[in-house]
């Protein structure tokens, strides 16, 4: 058969990105309740998963040219975390076919994705969130720079980041056209304008309801550029509440787990996802059950992006039955 595909594995326990504790957490958790072996058994072999531990990193100062940055809570923390992240993950993809980051908060969605960009720079962006993260630093309410890190990303905002220095640690960015949003539900009014100016494609919940989870994913596909590799950035608060309660966010009438799923099997189905996140799973949130329940939603979402077929999947079987 095929050569087996090797997926690394890094874990960003980082936290600092919003206000609560425990998100950092999650990748420990995940590998608790078997996430390794997991994914090798989905893939039916086909997967070999290389877990390279959790990042290292450490802080950055805040540029002293830019004292408005001060506004943005724990820049120093953001910056260095992700300037580990980058060197990271440019080393997962040197070693390996695809690489998967556990989060931590969605922070780290900058470093995983500018990392990615750096080694592959022909590259388009699904973002499956309630939310935007498009915020600048003179935009956002809350200060809390996990609902940032796509503005760090694109080309056409970098002139909003003059003094984050990007041409040094990112140079590599990324075009508003191959950018993709699914599962929006709570947008703040800048970000909703910095959307609309840009022309950026965001499917809201209520397009998920008007045309129903298959359009959507099929329009999804039709305006990412068909020789582009795909990175897939999965906030967990895309999914509904009821079936991701543990997460800093929660917002009602989200994505269900089934339209989740049909997102990443139709993303996998293309064979160009080579970057993956999941974050914003926090287990410090909720009662015991609320916990398990969105572990089992994470685990779910990342069996099938790694290759679990609800249809089943005969690929490696050592038995021909119907033979002589
Ligand atoms: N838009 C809000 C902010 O910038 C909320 C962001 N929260 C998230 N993002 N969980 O995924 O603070
Ligand atoms: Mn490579
Ligand atoms: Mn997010
Ligand atoms: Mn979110």
């Amino acid at each position: 058969g095929d050569a087996k595909a090797r997926l690394g594995i890094i874990g960003v326990p980082f936290s600092k990105g919003q206000g609560k504790g425990g998100v950092e957490k999650a990748p420990a958790l995940l590998r608790e309740h078997g996430l390794v072996p997991l994914l090798e058994q989905v893939s039916c072999g086909q997967l070999e998963v290389h877990d390279y531990g959790d990042l290292q990193f450490g802080v950055d100062p805040i540029p002293t040219e830019a004292p408005e940055y001060s506004k943005i809570k724990n820049y120093g923390e953001f910056m260095g975390c992700n300037k580990a992240l980058i060197r990271k993950v440019q080393q997962l993809l040197q070693e390996n076919d695809q690489f998967l980051t556990i989060g931590g908060d969605h922070a780290i969605g900058f470093g995983s994705v500018a990392g990615h960009l750096q080694h592959t720079p022909n590259l388009s962006l699904v973002w499956v969130d309630a939310h935007a993260d498009i915020n600048l630093h003179n935009t956002s309410e809350s200060g809390n720079i996990h609902g940032m890190p796509v503005s760090f990303l694109l080309k056409e905002l970098r002139v909003f980041w003059q003094h984050a220095k990007l041409e040094q640690t990112a140079p590599v960015c990324l075009a508003a056209d191959q950018l993709v949003y699914i599962g929006l539900r709570d947008i703040d009014p800048y970000e909703a304008y910095i959307l609309n100016k840009l022309g950026i494609r965001a499917f809201a919940m209520d397009s998920v309801d008007k045309y129903g989870i298959s359009k959507i994913i099929e329009r999804t596909l039709d305006s990412l550029k068909p020789q582009n590799k795909i990175h897939v950035s999965f906030d967990i608060d895309a999914l509904d509440k009821a079936v991701a309660p543990s997460t800093g966010t929660a917002v009602c009438a989200g994505l269900t787990l089934r339209e989740g799923i049909s997102v990443v099997e139709a993303l996998r189905d293309t064979n160009r996802v080579q970057g993956i996140d999941l974050v914003e799973l926090n287990p410090s949130l909720g009662n015991e059950q609320d916990v398990n329940t969105t572990i089992a939603s994470s685990l779910e979402i990342l069996k099938s992006i790694c290759g679990y077929k609800r249809s089943g999947n005969f690929a490696n079987i050592k038995m021909d039955l119907f033979e002589t």
